[in-house]
């Protein structure tokens, strides 16, 4: 009993002493719940665009995206990576105003506190575990052996869990702090008024390393900010053709296929006739062209001009059913990025391109020459480069 009297009273004493070095105004329910607030808007912008992303990304056959607006994805992927760099500095403060909570005794309760406790942790763990791995992706640095946008997806959905059994717990709490004024005790008024400034400093220093996060990455997207953005991996503008390149035609080991005389563009699947087309042919067809933006995962874009032929009028020519869908496959036989799918809407899309041309000039070798897909609201990985086959799904 006595041993155990000690130990207690020496984890209290540990507790006890880490509580008073933390002792500061900024420790106050107020600031922790307008920090929460902002770090929900913030990961409810992350989660919603990042389900869009994930089911453009692995197309669902009975849910089909629409092809417009043509720049939507564009919108909807800078917006998380964005919300995903101006929520760390959120996170970080959050977690410092929090800290004598997290480091509580007695560490358990009872039952409820148990569980408040532990769907924290996985919060924490989880909200930790996607901006880190966010940004090391963005950085191309991969610390680790799993699939990046697997264990990024999964761990979001236990994030989003813990998240609402947070929000439930911490409600009447944060709902009371975040309450006006004229309705607060007077003692109380007194003490916030006493640490306003504090709390002012405080917030305001916590919003200005946001926003110059926000500006280190909008750039990626947003030319007239890109000389500012620090954090671009990519900018709008840098690169052949005027458009970045993420794999080079070295790197993907296509070179010689794309050069070689005897490439050709074979349609095949459920047509009427097989087509194998030269691109003498490819250009002796209809052009067409269109004004359409690469938008990749990782949050950079750019709007092109693009032209070439439409694979609507490949369908017709091969008397393809109105209605099939397709599969476009690259030349480059590694990689997950060698093949794509285009849902009904895109094959009826007349702006869904395999395109030869890239701002008026024949496409670079690193945009995909001879041949590349490029169709209005489309994850930047099922742009597929280095075309040499369309598959007709019916
Ligand atoms: N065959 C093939 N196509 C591909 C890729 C690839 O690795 N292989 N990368 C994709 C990615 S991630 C992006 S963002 C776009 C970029 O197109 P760009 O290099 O012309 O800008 O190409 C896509 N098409
Ligand atoms: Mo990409």
């Amino acid at each position: 009993m006595k041993v155990l009297d000690r130990g207690r009273s020496t984890a209290e004493g540990v507790f006890g002493r880490l509580h008073r070095r933390f002792a500061s105004s900024l420790h106050d329910e107020r600031v922790a719940a307008r920090l929460g607030l902002a770090l929900g808007l913030l990961f409810t912008t992350c989660a919603v665009t990042g389900a869009y992303s994930h089911v453009l990304q692995h197309p669902i056959g009975w849910l089909p995206i629409p092809t417009r607006p043509a720049g939507l994805y564009r919108i909807t992927q800078g917006a998380h990576v964005t919300a995903g760099f101006a929520s760390i500095p959120v996170l970080m403060a959050k977690l410092w105003v929090v800290s004598p909570k997290l480091i509580e005794w007695p560490v358990a309760r009872d039952l409820r506190h148990v569980l408040e406790r532990l769907a924290l942790l996985l919060l924490v763990g989880g909200s930790v575990f996607l901006l880190f791995s966010g940004v090391v992706n963005l950085a191309r640095w991969y610390p680790w052996n799993f699939y990046f946008p697997a264990a990024h997806y999964w761990v979001a959905w236990i994030a989003i869990g813990s998240l609402v059994m947070h929000i439930g717990a911490t409600w009447a709490t944060s709902s009371l702090a975040l309450r006006r004024r004229s309705r607060l005790p007077a003692a109380e008024l007194a003490h916030l008024d006493a640490t306003r400034v504090d709390r002012r400093r405080f917030l305001g220093g916590v919003a200005a390393a946001s926003g110059a996060l926000v500006i280190g990455t909008v750039g990626g997207t947003l030319s007239w900010v890109s000389p500012l953005s620090f954090l671009a991996q990519r900018r709008p503008g840098n690169g052949p053709q005027g458009i970045p390149v993420n794999k080079t035609a070295r790197q993907a080991r296509v070179i010689d296929a794309a050069v070689d005389p005897a490439w050709r563009l074979s349609v095949t699947g459920a047509v009427v006739r097989e087509l194998s087309l030269s691109r003498a042919d490819l250009l002796a067809m209809t052009p067409r062209d269109a004004e359409l933006p690469i938008a990749c995962v990782e949050g950079w874009s750019a709007s092109a001009h693009w032209s070439g032929v439409a694979v609507r009028d490949l369908l017709e020519l091969a008397g393809a059913p109105p209605d099939a869908t397709a599969i476009v496959h690259s030349i480059q036989t590694s990689g997950r990025y060698n093949r794509s799918e285009l849902n009904r809407f895109e094959t009826y899309d007349r702006d869904t391109l395999l395109a030869t041309h890239l701002n008026g000039e024949e496409l670079h070798l690193d945009h995909g020459y001879p041949l590349r897909l490029i169709a209005p609201n489309r994850p930047g990985v099922h742009q597929t480069k280095w075309i040499d086959r369309l598959e007709v799904v019916a």
